[in-house]
């Protein structure tokens, strides 16, 4: 949008004097960026009124992204940059003596959700916008977001995340919008006629869903989307009856706090109360809107997409099914057509722990009518399929089995499309994990590679870089990403990777600073930065990692390395609090860190740095200053990864397994840019069918790994004596389930590998360059535009 630095200020110095009584002279940070974040809202609600407008006028078909997290981290300059403002600002602020970047970090990451799941959420959510499709979210506004992670004594401790004590000056609350939402009771059929019936109800709880909008502004476009969040409160006219004190509880801790497990399913009731709870909000919002709009009912395809981030919100499948039978007095087949047409799913893992799979009990007791249209959607299942695909066929697909109403198997049964997320994951879901379904719906399954929205990657993240990119090749790729490939032309000049390579060293010197403050640790921007950022997960094997740190540190206590590229490794990590091993790890990591960095032997040769509290926030702090990016999961365990992408697009080489979008990742590059080591899937699928992996036979006849996996319990690393058993016990008693020693060799080599080609520097340069260049295709804008295209059927304004 059009603005002058007068405008703004003037603006600015209003919204302070209005709602803090302030000038800009005694204004603190926290009122400055309050302040201006409403100034912010103000100027997007105009078009954000004006797109609304425009949807209803077209009706054109929108969809709606259901995700149980989402984790946008800061708005404040994805939204100026959005907007096209982020330069009047930065100077307008300059000018009364303040700092953008300061202000910003008075906004608290808006983090209400775990790890890669969440964050794809949010990248979609800003590809929609700025590809200019209708493309809304729906979530839970959680009052306490994911914990916060401080590190003490080596030890993982979890506070709260109180977001929400400044308020959040982005939101929308729409009382007018509330709906309510019922729980439990009896419900049982009554007969009207025609061998029609109707359910009723009694004994039921109602909470009433009021929904707090939050718009999605698009990159310098007109399409301004809705992130939908629900706020879960006591109903209207409940203070005519003083409700009972638990019932009051039982209200308020609903949408109190996101549950801090990653690619982990907990049967606990009150997660299944949030899932039906912002799944039902969500789509009565929906239908109230369409109905609204004076469409009819079963033209709702044309007009609607629901889309299924996982199968946390299945339950759009039965609860759509109950709007339209109960409430619109709809006849099953035609509700159950639009249903499948509507709704479409995509799979975020194939680990089997996460797998949703709720008791029928609990689900009969908290959801009774939603209970009965699943089992009627189940035997309909058998009935229609036994004689097409055969009993066995049938059984090994159907929901309801064993006393469980399997998640998975519903969102299939229920929608029209699935998805894995990386070719490999999409092929193991049709080949292994859901093979019998492949067979019975082989048009359903497609592959989505997930992607990352570059503008808060590169372009708010990586300043420095983007304006070395404007200066080499213009500032087209800011709007096409595609026009990253004219950076190829420049891969053998010399003049132009030495300005890249200062960049990288300029974001390295600041995250340099960033580690002395927080870690108090001295770290040499000259060394190699080596980085592993992700969820603490035992199959994304930070273990691996910290045994090569460890080989590396006995080489030079050996004197063994002498002509060693120094190198700085950089953990950042979450675990799930209940996750005990992945605790352990995180505790060792910590232990090793001290033991090497104030060992005066290692000079600088060698530092571990564990950053506390990895989110949104810090990764844009981190992943620009990377040389290499860690993404060592086992073959066929990681489904894409989204890291992996961020790093790429900052310039950094991958260490990495034919795992995940690793693959297309070195497709894209060429085996020249990319670091593969380890196991293939098919090497790993091998070992699981014959079973012959014995992992102390490697213990005991590698004497490296023997010395370093000895370390851990034989004191050589200190006070992890619980830890260091438990680390050692798991490569050792319990046999190694994520197969860390069987690729340590193969790793530690391409690690050498990729330390010769380091000492190379335009070799190296020349790689990082070819990386960005070809980083277009992890765009999250082109993987909107495919589901746009081949899954939900909309276009853009
Ligand atoms: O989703 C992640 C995958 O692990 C990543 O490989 C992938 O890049 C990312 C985005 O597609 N999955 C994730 O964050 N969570 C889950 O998959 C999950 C599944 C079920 C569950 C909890 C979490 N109960």
């Amino acid at each position: 949008m059009e603005l002058t630095k007068q405008q703004f200020t003037e603006d600015l110095r209003k919204s302070l004097t209005q709602n803090f009584a302030k000038t800009t002279k005694n204004a603190n940070d926290q009122e400055i960026y309050m302040s201006l974040a409403r100034v912010i809202k103000g100027y997007y609600s105009k078009i954000w009124l004006e797109d609304n407008e425009y949807k209803d006028k077209t009706a054109a078909k929108q969809t709606y992204y259901f995700s149980i997290e989402f984790m946008p981290g800061r708005m404040l300059k994805s939204n100026l940059l959005n907007l096209g403002l982020l330069q009047t600002v930065r100077d307008a602020l300059a000018d009364i003596g303040s700092d953008l970047d300061k202000i910003s970090e008075n906004e608290q990451d808006m983090a209400i959700g775990n790890g890669g799941l969440g964050r794809l959420a949010s990248c979609f959510m800003d590809s929609l916008a700025s590809t200019g499709l209708p493309g809304n979210g729906n979530g839970i506004r959680y009052k306490y977001g994911l914990f916060k992670q401080r590190i003490i004594d080596g030890y993982q401790v979890e506070l709260p995340d109180v977001w929400l004590t400044n308020g959040n000056p982005w939101e929308v609350r729409r009382s007018d919008k509330a709906v309510e939402v019922k729980f439990g009771g009896n419900v049982w059929m009554e007969e009207i006629g025609h061998g029609r019936y109707t359910p009723h109800f009694e004994n039921q709880e109602t909470i009433l869903a009021v929904p707090y909008d939050t718009a999605m502004v698009g990159y310098e476009n007109k399409t301004v989307n809705n992130l939908c969040l629900w706020r879960a409160e006591l109903p209207e006219g409940s203070e005519v009856i003083h409700p009972s004190l638990d019932y009051m509880q039982d209200v308020d801790t609903l949408s109190a706090v996101l549950y801090p497990d990653d690619s982990n399913y907990s049967g606990r009731l009150l997660r299944l109360k949030q899932e039906y709870f912002f799944v039902s909000a969500g789509l009565q919002r929906i239908v109230n809107h369409y109905l609204n709009l004076g469409l009819p009912l079963p033209r709702i395809p044309e007009h609607v997409a629901v889309h299924i981030n996982d199968t946390h919100p299945a339950l759009c499948i039965p609860e759509f099914m109950r709007i339209l039978i109960d409430e619109h007095e709809m006849s099953w087949e035609s509700a159950w057509q639009l249903t499948v047409k509507t709704m479409s799913y995509t799979n975020h893992t194939i680990m089997a722990e996460a797998m949703e799979k709720w008791s029928e009990e609990m689900m009969k007791s908290l959801l009774p009518r939603i209970y009965q249209i699943i089992v009627e959607i189940d035997n309909r299942f058998a009935k229609e399929y036994i004689p097409k695909v055969g009993p066995s066929l049938v059984h090994n697909t159907r929901i309801v089995k064993d006393g469980k109403v399997h998640m998975a198997n519903l969102s299939i049964i229920g929608s029209h499309s699935t998805n894995g997320v990386a070719k490999i994951h999409s092929d193991l879901l049709k080949d292994v994990v859901l093979h019998d379904f492949y067979i019975i719906f082989p048009e359903r399954f497609n592959n989505k590679t997930n992607g990352i929205a570059e503008r808060r990657w590169i372009q708010i993240a990586n300043e420095e870089l983007s304006g070395l990119i404007d200066e080499t090749i213009g500032k087209s790729w800011r709007k096409d990403l595609n026009d990253l490939t004219v950076l190829k032309a420049f891969q053998d000049n010399d003049e132009i990777l030495n300005k890249f390579e200062a960049v990288k060293f300029h974001d390295k010197e600041r995250l340099a600073k960033l580690i002395l403050e927080k870690n108090g640790i001295t770290v040499n921007p000259n060394a190699i930065f080596d980085v592993q950022v992700k969820r603490l997960h035992a199959y994304k094997r930070q273990l691996l990692n910290l045994l090569h740190i460890m080989k590396l540190y006995f080489d030079i206590k050996d004197g063994n390395a002498e002509n060693m590229v120094p190198r700085v490794f950089i953990f950042g990590a979450k675990a799930a609090p209940s996750y005990q091993y992945a605790k352990a790890i995180i505790k060792a990591i910590n232990e090793v860190a001290n033991m090497i960095n104030s060992d005066t032997d290692v000079e600088d040769k060698l530092k571990v740095v564990f950053l506390e509290n990895y989110n949104v926030s810090l990764a844009e702090q981190i992943i620009p200053s990377a040389n290499v990016g860690e993404q060592i999961s086992l073959a066929s365990t990681e489904a894409s990864g989204t890291s992996n992408m961020k790093f790429m697009l900052n310039g950094a080489l991958t260490i990495g397994t034919l795992d995940g979008a690793n693959i297309e990742i070195k497709d894209a590059v060429g085996d020249e840019n990319i670091f593969i080591f380890g196991m293939n899937k098919d090497d790993v699928l091998e070992y699981y069918t014959n079973g012959r992996y014995q992992s102390t036979e490697i213990y005991n006849s590698n004497p490296i790994l023997k010395r370093i996996l000895n370390a851990f319990v034989d004191g050589s690393i200190p006070n992890i004596e619980n830890e260091g058993r438990e680390i050692f016990d798991s490569m050792t008693v319990y046999n190694d389930e994520y197969f860390v020693l069987r690729d340590f060799d193969s790793y530690v080599e391409t690690q050498k590998r990729l330390e010769d080609y380091y000492r190379d520097r335009h070799a190296w340069n020349k790689s990082c360059l070819l990386n960005i260049a070809n980083a277009a295709r992890f765009s999250s804008d082109r993987t909107v535009r495919e589901y746009a295209e081949q899954i939900w059927q909309i276009n853009p304004r």
